[in-house]
């Protein structure tokens, strides 16, 4: 019998999910403190100090999560204690690419690194390093505590843009703001249009709340160009081609004025540029739209008509449609909708995409970054999605010498990723990885840093899909030699010789200077807190907008200015059905790489053994009457090609695409595929029109049968 006193003692700690996700789940972790008799008995304490996880689960007093987490996060703890963790920094032995690794100490590892960077610095100076980090952990923290030191080094800074900026960048363009309706509000409403976004899959806890607006009463629009897990519970599914949404919405505006569907008083009041908008889209009649978009004039019809009579009606959106080459435009023109028939006016009717902005308003982002560590330097910026040609581009002055690539993982996630291949085999080329895993891109460092996951390290979330801010506790001591972003930062000012004081403040006194106006100790204790949002559910009630008019703006001087037209128009992407001629014959279906498995975030996960195993691919979605001009059936397996790369893929015969639009579904690393080449190998580098983000959906493909 166990006497009482050898039990484990058990505590609870708060904890939010890290996830680039809009979810920002609340959870909590279950930690025992073992003495060292009891860890020899379980193969978890080899990597665990005395306190050891033995659940994480939903936090039921979340009011957002609702104790519900999802099925990539439900075995999070496998994540942590996974035998292929890295637990200590590592020396490449092999060639670049192959994974070969030996374990060396931090001493040794932070030595190595800072003689390089110092090589760098001396011979080509502090640009020639540039940093390479996205939303793996979006913790405030873990996100943003690095840009001190890369302010103090003067290193190239990145334009991290390859999820939300475009969307941000469009609607400011129409509002002069990126706030927008919480939504949660879709509570209210009796239209909802889910516009690319893929809300079952992408935002699973917003689903309740509009399955709760459905029950009473609630329409649901999707629009789509596949046929998604969303799409299968709306009233109505429209498939427009990818890329071609602007010619939906113009069409949709002539509808409105031609029918007097407009609400003329808050136009009057509310909005610029009315008359020079209805003269520019009465050409944009349905007929014209649907030649483009490939969706009937009189769906077209009815979805404006019913835009007009409904009230309250949102739109929510995401990220989906941002990926285009006319991805801001698509965003800017969908933000002028709502205006157009007065929605704003009612609570439950408006705009819902990323609110990031309610609780970001609270950070002190000078107090966080400490951008006076700068100097009067000002390097250069370099766009996150064009890390090939950052590594490749002869004429880049001065060459990048060394990367450091923290909570990103760009051979999987980037576009054009062959380019980033070649540019990672550079023999002059050092490369720094600080990971969990050994991912694709890590197995191209040359020194791999072991980093801590959620529950180890104490941070803050900010949610883009809620209006909570979430306490991470750090429930356990790091695993093995694991550090946080921020600690990671810390020692690589110490081994660079700086002596800023900034460079070294502990993460609890950097949360309370970022956070100024938060009460982190209640923060703290209660695992949660809402931020400020108008307590009538209206964000523009007042009708008033942060623009230069101070109105919703149809017509735009900044964009004039930015060079891109003053009124809401439709550009075709280049490379799309709808764009190069030539392009198009060459490779004649249009690639999506959507986010499709249910246990996948991005490129996390799919490479567990409870994850990957358990979904089905990699594989090439094609319709079928592709198929059967393709004569394949089936499992058949096809070259899916293009400029970029060729990729061999089983083929899935799916009803959920329209002829000419083909997918690969996202997340799969390259030894999961057939010839260790990804999606991303053949996805568009392509800048957007504005807001830096890119085109991976316009991207062309052949398909061939080998
Ligand atoms: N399970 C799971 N959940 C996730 C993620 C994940 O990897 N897996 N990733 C998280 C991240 S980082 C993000 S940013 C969010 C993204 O959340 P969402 O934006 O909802 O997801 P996406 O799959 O990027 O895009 C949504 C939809 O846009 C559609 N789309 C593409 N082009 C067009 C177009 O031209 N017009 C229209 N109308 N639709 C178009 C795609 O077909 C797709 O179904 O999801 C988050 N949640
Ligand atoms: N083809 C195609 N490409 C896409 C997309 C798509 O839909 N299709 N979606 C795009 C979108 S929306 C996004 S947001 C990006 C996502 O791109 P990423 O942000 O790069 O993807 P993640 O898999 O979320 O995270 C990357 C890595 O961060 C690591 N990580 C997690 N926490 C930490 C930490 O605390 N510290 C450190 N150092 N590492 C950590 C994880 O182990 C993981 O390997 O991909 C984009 N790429
Ligand atoms: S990945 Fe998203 S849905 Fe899953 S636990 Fe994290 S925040 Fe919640
Ligand atoms: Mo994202």
């Amino acid at each position: 019998m166990t006497a009482l006193d050898d039990l484990p003692t058990t505590r609870i700690v708060h904890g939010s999910c890290h996830h680039d996700c809009p979810d920002s789940c609340g959870w909590l972790v279950t930690v025992e403190e073992r003495d060292d008799s009891d860890q020899d008995d379980s193969e978890r304490d080899d990597t665990a100090s005395g306190s050891v996880a033995v659940q994480l689960r939903g936090n039921p007093a979340h009011p957002y999560s609702a104790g519900e987490l999802c099925p990539k996060v439900n075995r999070f703890l496998d994540r942590v204690y996974s035998p292929e963790r890295v637990t200590t920094p590592m020396r490449r032995v092999g060639a670049k690419g192959e994974g070969q690794f030996e374990p060396i100490t931090w001493d040794e590892a932070l030595a190595t690194i800072a003689s390089r960077l110092q090589t760098v610095i001396d011979t080509s100076g502090p640009e020639a390093i540039m940093p390479y980090s996205n939303a793996g952990n979006q913790s405030v923290l873990a996100l943003m505590y690095s840009e001190r030191f890369w302010n103090r080094l003067g290193g190239t800074r990145l334009v991290r843009a390859l999820c939300g900026t475009t969307v941000g960048a469009g609607v400011q363009m129409t509002n002069g703001t990126t706030r927008g309706l919480d939504p949660q509000e879709l509570r209210h409403s009796k239209l909802i249009i889910l516009w690319a976004t893929n809300t079952r899959l992408t935002n699973r806890h917003l689903w309740p709340t509009i399955e709760a607006a459905m029950a009473d009463g609630a329409r649901l629009i999707v629009i789509d160009p596949i046929r998604t897990i969303t799409a299968d519970y709306a009233d109505e599914f429209i498939q427009p081609l990818p890329g071609t949404d602007i010619a939906l919405m113009l069409a949709m505006m002539n509808v409105l004025i031609a029918e007097d569907l407009i609400d003329h008083a808050w136009v009057a009041a509310h909005t610029l540029g009315f008359e020079e908008l209805a003269a520019h889209v009465a050409e944009w009649t349905p007929e014209r739209a649907s030649q483009i978009t490939g969706v009937d004039a009189s769906v077209i019809t009815q979805l404006a008509r019913a835009y007009g009579t409904t009230r309250p009606v949102a739109i929510r959106t995401l990220i989906g449609a941002e990926h285009h080459e006319n991805g801001a435009m698509f965003f800017r023109t969908m933000a002028c909708l709502p205006a157009l028939v007065g929605a704003w006016q009612d609570r439950g009717g408006g705009l819902a995409r990323s609110i990031g902005v309610w609780s970001e308003e609270l950070i002190d982002y000078g107090a966080l970054t400490q951008p006076q560590l700068l100097g009067d330097r000002s390097p250069r910026w370099l766009n996150m999605s064009r890390l090939g040609e950052a590594l490749t581009d002869p004429t880049l002055d001065p060459p990048v010498q060394a990367l450091i690539v923290w909570g990103a993982n760009p051979m999987v996630v980037t576009p054009n990723a062959e380019l980033i291949r070649r540019g990672l085999e550079r023999d002059d080329l050092f490369t720094v990885v600080h990971e969990q895993f050994i991912t694709d891109t890590a197995r191209y460092a040359d020194i791999v840093l072991p980093a801590t996951t959620q529950i180890e390290a104490t941070d803050v979330v900010t949610s883009w899909g809620h209006l909570y801010l979430g306490w991470n506790e750090a429930a356990i001591a790091p695993v093995g030699q694991c550090v946080s972003n921020s600690e990671l930062h810390r020692r690589l000012a110490s081994a660079m010789g700086f002596t800023e004081p900034e460079l070294f403040e502990d993460d609890l006194a950097v949360l309370k200077a970022a956070l100024p106006t938060v009460d982190l100790d209640a923060l703290r204790r209660d695992g949660f807190m809402r931020v400020p949002y108008p307590h009538d559910g209206r964000p523009f009630g007042d009708g008033v907008f942060p623009t230069r008019s101070g109105r919703v703006e149809f017509i735009s001087e900044t964009l004039v200015s930015l060079g891109q037209p003053a009124l809401p128009t439709f550009v075709p992407p280049h490379e799309s059905l709808g764009g190069d001629h030539e392009l198009a014959h060459r490779f004649p279906f249009q690639l999506l790489t959507p986010k499709r498995h249910t246990r996948f975030l991005n490129s996390s996960y799919s490479h567990l053994p409870k994850h990957g195993p358990l979904e089905d691919g990699p594989f090439v979605e094609i319709c079928p009457s592709d198929a059967v001009i393709l004569g394949v059936t089936d499992g058949d397996c096809v070259q899916v090609r293009n400029d970029r790369a060729l990729l061999r893929l089983p083929v899935r015969i799916s009803t959920r695409l329209r002829p000419g639009v083909v997918a690969i579904p996202w997340g799969w690393w390259q030894h999961q595929h057939i010839d260790g080449r990804a999606a991303n190998s053949l996805t568009n580098d392509t800048l957007t029109d504005w807001g830096g983000g890119v085109a991976f959906s316009d991207t062309l493909v052949a398909i061939e049968t080998t």
